[in-house]
């Protein structure tokens, strides 16, 4: 399971600068594996401080750990969905993701222009939504005459589709997201081959100016506080080797890049978490939802895992630590044999037993 993340915002907020910087393979990554799969799609390590410490116990051939897909496509500008810039062309390649980060111009540099002329996150944030709002309009709108068509056969399914898209346009309509409207579990799971993009959580970044980094919480946008960072910081950062970033880091009075807090705030943002495999090969880091169960989470390193799942031996994080690994654990009694029902936590070392 890759996590994947569309970029959106206005032309000229630092999109590109801060995709750039999540896709580099800077010092402090250094050990990670990367990839950009095409200019725009990168596939970006999650920090997590935890598997150096297990490889320093394992000493396994590699680290690897769980990954965040970004998409970085163009700027969208009022009117966008009406054919207005480049905008709605590229919507197309972020419906498919599991969540939006939408960066918002907060520094003021004014040798890079600003659409509008004039620094205002609010307007911005709401030009984007009423912009990512006709665009799922327009997407309901195409599909109802064949949602329509469908719903005659009789089929229930396919009626409840139907009804609750033409709830949607309306709601669409009056410049509402999608996630707002109420629905009931099916409801929702009907509109899913729409892939709105109104549905999708939001993850909002406030590029702010490089001294201001640090500073107190910002504004609330729709609820919740944007995660602040400075693009252009972060591009340069991954631009110095381990020890320069760090003492960079140090020097504005931070402890890790604002990238890993991207990337956290995604996972928690989606309600994810991240259990580990230890062992000579590798030290890994697994995604799962919270609340997955053991043979679901071993369905994430493949299926056959899940429908052959027996049991799995597992010790947390902190266990495995202090008692010195797996044999300290099952010395000390700390490794425990659990079953189908288990919940996994984050951060648990799992060790899985099952049949082919
Ligand atoms: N001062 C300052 N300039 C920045 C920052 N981030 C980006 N910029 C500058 O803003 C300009 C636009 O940055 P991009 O990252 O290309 O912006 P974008 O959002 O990808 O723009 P489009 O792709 O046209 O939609 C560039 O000149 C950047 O160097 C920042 O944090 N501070
Ligand atoms: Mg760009």
């Amino acid at each position: 399971m890759s996590l994947s993340i569309g970029i959106v915002g206005l032309p000229n907020v630092g999109k590109s600068t801060l995709f750039t910087a999540l896709t580099k393979k800077g010092g402090l990554a250094a050990n990670y594996p990367f990839a950009t799969i095409d200019p725009n799609v990168g596939i970006v390590p999650v920090p997590d401080a935890r598997l150096q410490v297990l490889a320093d116990m394992v000493h396994p051939e590699r680290i690897v750990p769980a990954t965040v897909e970004f998409v970085d496509i163009a700027g969208l500008v009022k009117g966008a969905s009406k054919g207005e810039g480049l905008g709605n062309q590229f919507l197309a390649n972020i419906r498919e993701t599991d969540a939006i980060c939408e960066v918002v111009r907060y520094f003021t540099d004014s040798d890079v222009v600003h659409v509008d002329g004039r620094i205002d996150p609010a307007s911005d944030v709401d030009t984007i939504r009423t912009e990512l709002i006709f665009a799922d309009l327009e997407t309901v709108e195409k599909a109802l005459p064949r949602m329509e068509k469908d719903a005659r056969r009789g089929d229930k399914e396919l009626a409840l589709k139907f009804a609750t898209a033409r709830r949607l346009a309306d709601w669409l309509g009056s410049d509402r997201r999608a996630s707002s409207m109420e629905m009931s579990d099916d409801e929702r799971a009907s509109l899913y081959d729409l892939h709105l993009l109104t549905m999708k959580p939001v993850l909002y970044v406030a590029n702010v100016d490089e001294d201001a980094v640090g500073d107190e919480a910002l504004a609330p946008i729709d609820g919740s506080v944007p995660l602040a960072l400075c693009a252009q910081m972060e591009a340069e950062l991954v631009e110095l080797d381990e020890a320069d970033a760090k003492e960079y880091l140090a020097s504005l009075g931070m402890e890790e890049p604002g990238l890993a807090r991207l990337a956290r705030a995604a996972y928690q943002l989606l309600g994810l978490q991240s259990y580990f495999t230890a062992g000579p090969l590798e030290v890994r880091a697994w995604t799962i939802p919270i609340g997955a169960k053991a043979p679901q989470a071993a369905g994430v390193i493949h299926s056959d895992f899940e429908r052959g799942f027996i049991k799995a031996e597992t010790a947390s994080y902190e266990d495995y630590v202090t008692l010195g690994g797996e044999a300290g654990c099952r010395d000390a009694g700390r490794l425990r044999q659990e079953g189908k029902e288990y919940v996994v936590h984050d951060g648990d070392i799992m060790h899985f037993k099952f049949n082919v």
